[in-house]
């Protein structure tokens, strides 16, 4: 071998492993801008995936760090274990007990992080109702009342013997104080769990699982889980049902909630998805993370016409929001403002150089991005306080809702100033696609219910006839350790052939935008029979975007309205219906498969469940559980397996309540009947 060709192989064995970007990503648009970093030198979480592999203990949930002694790590033996599991930590914790406390704290922090936007939500809400600011008013009244008599607040008064509306400012105030209080009030249980089927509610009595405040269970899955406390398994994830449904109906569905009055109840709209809606002749500004507070007022700001004009004075054509994870979601479901990209996208989003400011609030961010933005001339902006960057070069402008305008107006015109400051190495790529966002409990109710029932009457009669065979959830992340979108789509396009209408949220609502799922044309091409027919009945998407990670209250709330319009079912258990997270990454999916479960809905995860090296452990929510709430876990990596497991929970649920033969009926083709008649 020649000196040179030495030379040259040492150089490669030393350069990092870099990703390769058909298998990273099935989005053209992605694998594009892999290369583009790539050929930069900057890399992505692609790159970095490709370059560490996961600890396969820490992947089975049995690696404990409670405590100083440890980490004790308790990796399942190969060939799994025969007779006695011996395995324990230095304290004598079992796998069982520490698979159980790692699940547990994945619940408390995915809990927390919602329940906090929602703590957030609630006091931008509180300074709303008591006219402390100008950025923020009450926008929607009827969902002001309809949430006003959940919260048990009441919107009429008694004057002189005859009834009168209420003063929609003071019942407002009610409303912050009670919603407020349901973080940490001292007795009692959550208000909203009366808003579930009497049936569940008297399972979660029976099992001793009612929230009594978001704060207190979050807190006490943090004592249960320290070192020498809750030593049961079985007894943790009683907690871990609790706080999940703190999480679920308690937090997160407050945030949903007081958005809706403060910024509007989302209803269809038209918009786009992925990096295409970037142009390179506009002020590019990317919103990402969570909350919609700021991003509500940041888009305000980008239409006044003196802020376009001062864009147009610095030689752009106009402005152009777009959005990352869910901050995506919540001004595309309210606004139409395009999704930039999904969680994994976020990185990319700078590398086309035409993003002139990042803003990011909280959850899903990369600490890489401030690596990324020093490559270009993108301004990274935190606005939390609760979530800065150690980096130099992160401006942090923070966000009060006292002052919105003016913190809204500074970021905006700071991005503005820095179009001219754009380098030549720009590349956006062209891909975008139409999707129709924008779904919710109100206008799924508007689209499938009775003309003068007024409820989700004809969803449910579709479901009974057999044109739509069931519902599912299919929501989530995005996961390094998985093709970038593979398994979402896949999983999606299972269902929807197999006539199963699809609600999603979150990442996942994204990838499905991406993929021009969220069209009402894609029911003719992807869709069953049955299910295309509803959608170009109705002219609604086969798939229907229920907005961002807190937005799994609507999934719960829709089916809960599903039991309210009558048919054979009493329980949420009971409807052919089924959960989903293909991608999953973020403790908030723990969370929120959890309080799915335990609202008796049957939810399969991709990628793997941090369970697996404790096999009681794993029996226990994959099986066991099914007894205590009618739900229970499950774990299936490969997409159409995955999809398939739902169908056959659907099935298997239209049998018990008798509407199996329905379907089949209606599915007939015209051949078969007549076969039948003749
Ligand atoms: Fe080990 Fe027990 Fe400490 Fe966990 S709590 S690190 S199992 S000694
Ligand atoms: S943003 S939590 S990656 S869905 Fe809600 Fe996407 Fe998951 Fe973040």
């Amino acid at each position: 071998m020649t000196e040179e060709k030495k030379a040259k192989l040492k150089v490669a064995a030393k350069a990092p492993k870099l990703a390769d970007p058909i298998a990273a990503t099935i989005d053209t648009a992605t694998q594009q801008m892999i290369v583009r970093a790539q050929q930069l030198g900057i890399d992505t979480v692609f790159d970095r995936a490709a370059q560490m592999k996961p600890c396969n203990i820490g992947l089975q949930g049995t690696c404990c760090k409670n405590c100083a002694m440890g980490p004790c790590r308790l990796p399942l033996p190969k060939g799994g274990i025969e007779g006695e599991d011996k395995r324990k930590g230095l304290c004598g914790a079992t796998a069982n007990t520490i698979a159980a406390r790692n699940f547990l704290r994945m619940i408390a922090s995915g809990a927390a992080a919602h329940s906090d936007h929602g703590r957030c939500v609630a006091e931008v809400f509180m300074s709303a109702a008591r006219k402390e600011t100008d950025a923020y008013q009450i926008k929607d009244t009827n969902k002001l009342i309809a949430v006003a008599e959940k919260l048990g607040v009441s919107a009429t008064v008694e004057v002189d013997g005859e009834t009168k509306d209420r003063d929609i400012d003071e019942i407002a105030l009610e409303v912050a104080h009670k919603a407020l209080n349901e973080w940490g009030k001292p007795e009692g249980e959550l208000i909203y769990l009366s808003r579930a089927p009497q049936p569940l509610y008297e399972k979660w009595t029976k099992a001793g699982v009612k929230p009594r405040n978001i704060d207190r269970e979050i807190v006490e899955i943090m004592h249960r889980t320290h070192i020498g406390v809750d030593q049961d398994y079985k007894n943790l994830m009683k907690q871990g049902a609790r706080c999940a449904l703190a999480d679920g109906w308690g937090g997160s569905m407050l945030a949903t909630d007081l958005q809706d009055i403060m910024f509007g109840t989302p209803y269809p709209l038209q918009s786009e998805a992925n990096l295409g809606i970037m142009k390179e002749d506009h002020v590019n500004i990317i919103i990402h993370g969570h909350e919609p507070v700021l991003s509500e007022i940041i888009v305000a700001v980008s239409q006044r016409p003196d802020i376009l004009k001062y864009a147009k004075s610095k030689g752009a054509r106009g402005i152009q929001l777009g959005g990352i994870c869910c901050t995506a979601n919540e001004i595309l479901q309210r606004h139409g403002v395009p999704s930039a990209g999904t969680f994994l996208q976020q990185e990319l989003a700078i590398i086309t150089g035409a993003c002139d400011a990042m803003i990011v609030d909280i959850q899903c961010v990369f600490q890489n991005l401030a690596n990324v933005a020093k490559c270009f001339h993108t301004k990274l902006i935190t606005t939390h306080p609760i979530a800065k960057m150690e980096q130099e070069n992160v401006m942090h402008i923070e966000f009060d809702e006292h002052h919105a305008l003016e913190d809204a107006e500074r970021i905006v015109k700071m991005a503005i100033d820095n179009f001219t400051n754009r380098g030549s190495e720009v590349m956006i790529p062209r891909q975008k696609a139409t999707q129709i966002a924008g779904f919710g409990v109100e206008s799924i109710q508007y689209h499938l219910g009775g003309t003068f029932r007024g409820t989700y009457y004809t969803l449910n009669d579709n479901i009974i006839n057999g044109r739509i065979r069931g519902l599912a959830g299919v929501v989530g992340c995005n996961n390094a350790r998985t093709r970038h979108n593979e398994a979402h789509i896949a999983v999606v396009k299972e269902l929807i052939k197999n006539d199963v209408l699809v609600l999603t949220t979150g990442c996942n609502g994204i990838a499905c935008a991406m993929e021009g799922l969220l069209t009402p044309e894609s029911a003719g091409i992807y869709c069953g029979p049955g299910l295309k027919e509803v959608c170009e009945t109705v002219g609604i998407p086969p798939v229907l975007h229920l907005g961002s990670c807190v937005d799994n209250s609507r999934i719960l709330l829709a089916a809960t309205e599903v039991i309210k319009a009558g048919g054979p079912w009493k329980d949420l258990c009971d409807i052919p219906a089924a959960g989903s997270a293909p991608e999953w990454m973020s403790e908030k999916a723990i969370s929120i498969g959890q309080y799915f479960v335990s609202s008796g809905v049957y939810t399969v995860f991709g990628v793997t469940l941090p369970t697996t090296g404790a096999p009681v452990f794993h029996n226990f929510i994959t099986k066991d559980m099914e007894k205590l709430y009618g739900g229970k876990w499950d774990i299936e990596p490969d997409p159409i397996k995955h999809a398939q497991l739902m169908i056959a929970h659907i099935d298997k649920k239209r049998k018990e309540m008798g509407i199996d033969k329905a379907r089949e009926r209606v599915l007939m083709t015209m051949e078969d009947r007549q076969a039948i008649e003749r």
